[in-house]
């Protein structure tokens, strides 16, 4: 069909202007049209669109919303790494830090950039001749979730940079969620039946990893931009201010509270700043960032692991509070290790209502001389279990008691078994310690592992008492009729579990291996095990030195595999497991490392990253990194003022790639 001239450009009017207010909206604060004439620009371009779908662009206004749900997020490799940041906690460490730089730069004051710390989720946004086409979270920093077609549901992150845009670039920031944002969002879900958030972060994550982004565009998410990771086609302002700036000018949000201050005194004048205003900040922070402005300073001053010499998180003290301690447990996890938990009187501390509190290990408690009747301090930061931080003397009781931790394991009976120079101690039972067999059972089904829906902690208790289950593989033995005994259960949610269990029979080798419950074996080092030996029979038979050889894998991590696989118990877990037909298609051989077997040289400085990030990159496609060339050398990476290394390379007619070409080659891997 012919579409008319002036319909195409009345679109392309409509898309800039509802951009314009989106912007202004979402972005500014500061919207310039009433909420009926926006519908109204809006309800005309749809009009026009479903007259012309011709007319329709991934990059419309219209289009942020209308994908199908997914069955999962498809996983992605940043093309430059995704970095973490330091914490400091208190004066002296942030001085030390910004010792360390103007020791190693040797100059007498360091510029900072300082922006709010925002508590939400780090994505990585790819732009592409200004088109968003990707929106990845984290992960571990080189891999991490396709979130793209939630990102999209983001109104104040644009579909289209604005001005002279480079031809290629990652955008990094924080998705977050405002307080008021995340009260109506609860008063949503208490309306609707849905569960509710125990805070803003846990709801930002919640609806960023929704699989259907219908959901997430009913969300409240913001975002904010802090910085950048590959840019090309354009080269980038060489102070991190002016990069802000930048990102300001492309259409991208930017927290308004970046200042730029000068040495150390001028850290700690904006941390106090922020901290008198940090409640009434629209957003939660749970600190300050500060980062070297000069990109030429960064870059001497690089990274040690994945975090950079020149930037700091400093923290705000955590929520603190006081309450009773009631009694004291003790917790048996999926390895055995006993861990002594305080029940407390409920009390509210950073934002959800707090009932125990973790005591870690025997010595902890001495230490702290912690005694069930205690009123005692705990603290809550973040995401993690809170903390005893001391007791309150003067209010201990007479009647108080000491604690001590049982010589035998409290849930069967088993004799506590610790290694020595370690502090933990365990049940020696291992699977036929109840507590041990649900938590593997817990471990299995969870999300990250086979992921079997409706297969909670209750039911596996219920299941693993009645005798139902005694092991992972008993979970596919399951019928309907057996499970519509149990009490509390209808025949729906029987079939409901037994559909889940079919359902996660076609599952990953990564996950499998995870799900296994392999003592250090986490989803890292479990995908670098499916990657690296592409089969599960590899990975059984593998060796202590084999397994070695694997990213990320040390000597007693690959000790704790070859044992698991030693034992005749866990191998009939296994057969029976795949008997029961749970499944994986082959391992791609994308993802089966790539450069496995070829040995690179880096020579110069690359302009995207540092040279640990590239040994890294590199590493975890499988290649060796070598510190000379030699004739077993595949590859010498040049970057700009390359050393000798390119002549004797040269020499021996070793491929040598420019920063370019080894772009390239890892985004082809
Ligand atoms: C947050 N969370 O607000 C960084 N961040 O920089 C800010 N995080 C960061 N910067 C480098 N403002 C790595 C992470």
């Amino acid at each position: 069909m012919m579409i008319p001239e002036a319909i195409k450009s009345r679109c392309n009017e409509l898309r800039k202007e509802i951009e314009q207010h989106n912007y202004r909206y979402y972005v500014l604060d500061d919207p310039s049209v009433t909420d009926v004439n926006y519908d109204q620009l809006m309800d005309e371009l749809i009009a026009l669109e479903a007259q012309y779908p011709a007319l329709i662009t991934p990059e419309s206004p219209t289009q942020r919303v209308g994908a199908k749900p997914l069955a999962e997020f498809p996983e992605v490799n940043h093309i430059v790494p995704m970095l973490s940041l330091a914490n400091a906690f208190d004066e002296d460490e942030m001085k030390a830090f910004d010792k360390r730089i103007r020791d190693k730069l040797e100059v007498n004051t360091i510029e900072y950039v300082a922006e709010t710390k925002l508590d939400g989720l780090a994505v990585n946004l790819l732009y592409e001749e200004g088109k968003l086409t990707r929106g990845a979270t984290r992960g571990d920093g080189a891999t991490g979730e396709d979130v793209t077609l939630n990102v999209r549901t983001i109104k104040s992150i644009p579909l289209h940079m604005t001005g002279n845009y480079p031809a290629q670039m990652e955008v990094r920031g924080e998705v977050f969620i405002s307080n008021t944002g995340f009260i109506a969002l609860n008063k949503m879900q208490e309306q609707s039946g849905g569960k509710l958030f125990v805070n803003p972060r846990n709801a930002a994550a919640g609806s960023l990893r929704q699989l259907d982004p219908k959901i997430t565009a009913k969300r409240p998410l913001q975002f904010f931009a802090h910085g950048i990771g590959l840019i090309e086609g354009i080269n980038p302002p060489a102070r991190h201010a002016d990069i802000l700036e930048q990102l300001r000018q492309w259409g991208l949000p930017v927290s308004p509270e970046t200042r730029t201050v000068n040495g150390v005194v001028g850290c700690f004048v904006y941390y106090h700043e922020i901290g008198k205003r940090r409640a009434q900040l629209p957003y939660e922070i749970d600190g300050v960032v500060f980062k070297v402005n000069d990109i030429q300073q960064q870059k001497i001053l690089g990274f040690v692991s994945r975090a950079p010499r020149w930037a700091i998180a400093y923290k705000y003290p955590p929520a603190e509070v006081s309450t009773r301690v009631l009694g004291i447990e003790v917790q048996v996890g999926r390895t055995g290790a006993l861990t002594p938990v305080a029940r407390l009187e409920p009390v509210f501390v950073g934002g959800v209502t707090v009932t125990n509190a973790t005591l870690h290990n025997e010595e902890e408690i001495k230490r702290k001389d912690i005694r069930v009747g205690d009123t005692v301090i705990i603290r809550r930061a973040g995401d993690v279990i809170p903390e005893v931080v001391s007791i309150i003397k003067d209010k201990r009781p007479r009647n108080s008691r000491i604690f001590h931790m049982p010589d035998k394991c409290p849930v069967c009976s088993s004799d506590i078994e610790q290694i020595e120079g370690e502090t933990i101690i365990r049940c020696s039972a291992g699977l036929f310690c109840p507590a041990q067999q649900i938590q593997s059972i817990i471990h299995f089904a969870s999300r990250l592992a086979m992921d079997i829906e409706g297969l909670g902690d209750k039911l596996v208790e219920q299941l693993v008492a009645t005798g139902l289950v005694n092991n992972v593989a008993d979970l596919y033995k399951l019928t309907q009729e057996k499970l519509a005994g149990l009490e509390r259960m209808g025949d729906k949610s029987a079939a409901n579990v037994i559909h889940a269990l079919e359902k996660s029979k076609q599952t990953t080798l990564k996950r499998f291996l995870y799900a296994l419950g392999i003592r250090e074996v986490g989803e890292a080092t479990a995908r670098n095990l499916a990657n690296y030996f592409g089969t599960l029979e590899a990975v059984m038979n593998a060796t202590v030195d084999d397994l070695e050889k694997v990213p990320d894998v040390g000597p007693v991590v690959a000790q704790h595999i070859a044992s698991f696989f030693l034992e005749t118990h866990n191998r009939n877990v296994v057969k029976e497991l795949l008997k029961s037909r749970v499944q994986w298609p082959a391992v791609e051989k994308s993802e089966l490392q790539p450069l496995a077997g070829k040995t690179f040289v880096i020579t110069g400085k690359l302009d995207n990253m540092t040279r640990d990030e590239t040994k890294e990159r590199l590493q975890s496609l499988g290649a060796k990194v070598s510190g000379s060339v030699s004739k077993k050398t595949d590859y010498v990476i040049a970057g700009s003022e390359p050393g000798s290394k390119i002549e004797k390379a040269a020499k021996l007619g070793i491929e040598i790639l420019d920063e370019k070409a080894f772009l390239d080659l890892i985004r082809e891997s």
